[in-house]
């Protein structure tokens, strides 16, 4: 099967679900809690979306999707993706399509961070949970190819954090530990 992405429109022929992420679903997520209440109060915007294959997720199916992050911090944090752990470890690959983001990685003790641009392609090993953050000022968008039968855990964020949290500072960004007071 073949399956066209209309990069303006965002949109996948043949389509299956699409996801919209507002604030307020990145409840606890965001450093700043007092930011990001104000955040949801002036509007609650989208900050990213999610146009998936009509793949199935079910084990043995390679289901794809692409995500699109809108520019924006939130107390100084980029915006983001929640960010999740796969509870049967798989790999993952990841492509960038457009603007500038990253992939922030996390085992539960070492980070890593891969930085994203159109055309890179960042792997995923198993066992690492992931989170996407566009650190651009236009939106960043990338294909994700994964284990149908992977499963997605976003409970295991919340708990264990990413190890480093992506701040803009200046004209760049700079890291800082997960749970550091800011
Ligand atoms: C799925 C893959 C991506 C994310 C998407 C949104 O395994 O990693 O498609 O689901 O980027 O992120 P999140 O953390 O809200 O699922
Ligand atoms: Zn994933």
């Amino acid at each position: 099967m073949s399956i066209r992405f209309d990069q303006a429109a965002g949109t996948l022929s043949p389509a299956g679900p699409t996801l919209t992420r507002r604030m307020s679903d990145l409840e606890g997520l965001f450093r700043d809690q007092n930011s990001w209440r104000t955040a949801v109060a002036d509007g609650d915007p989208i900050v990213y979306s999610v146009v998936s294959s009509p793949v199935p997720e079910i084990d043995r199916e390679l289901p794809q999707s692409i995500t699109t992050i809108h520019p924006g911090t939130t107390g100084g944090e980029f915006w983001m993706t929640k960010g999740h752990q796969h509870p049967n470890h798989q790999g993952e690959i990841y492509l960038g399509m457009s603007g500038n983001g990253g992939l922030l990685m996390f085992d539960g003790k070492d980070t890593r961070w891969v930085d994203m641009a159109p055309g890179t392609i960042g792997y995923i090993p198993p066992g690492w949970a992931h989170r996407s953050v566009n650190v651009g000022s236009e939106p960043y968008s990338f294909l994700a190819v994964y284990p149908g039968g992977a499963g997605h855990d976003y409970s295991w964020v919340l708990e264990n954090g990413l190890g480093q949290r992506v701040w803009r500072q200046d004209d760049g960004l700079a890291f800082v530990d997960y749970f550091a007071e800011v």
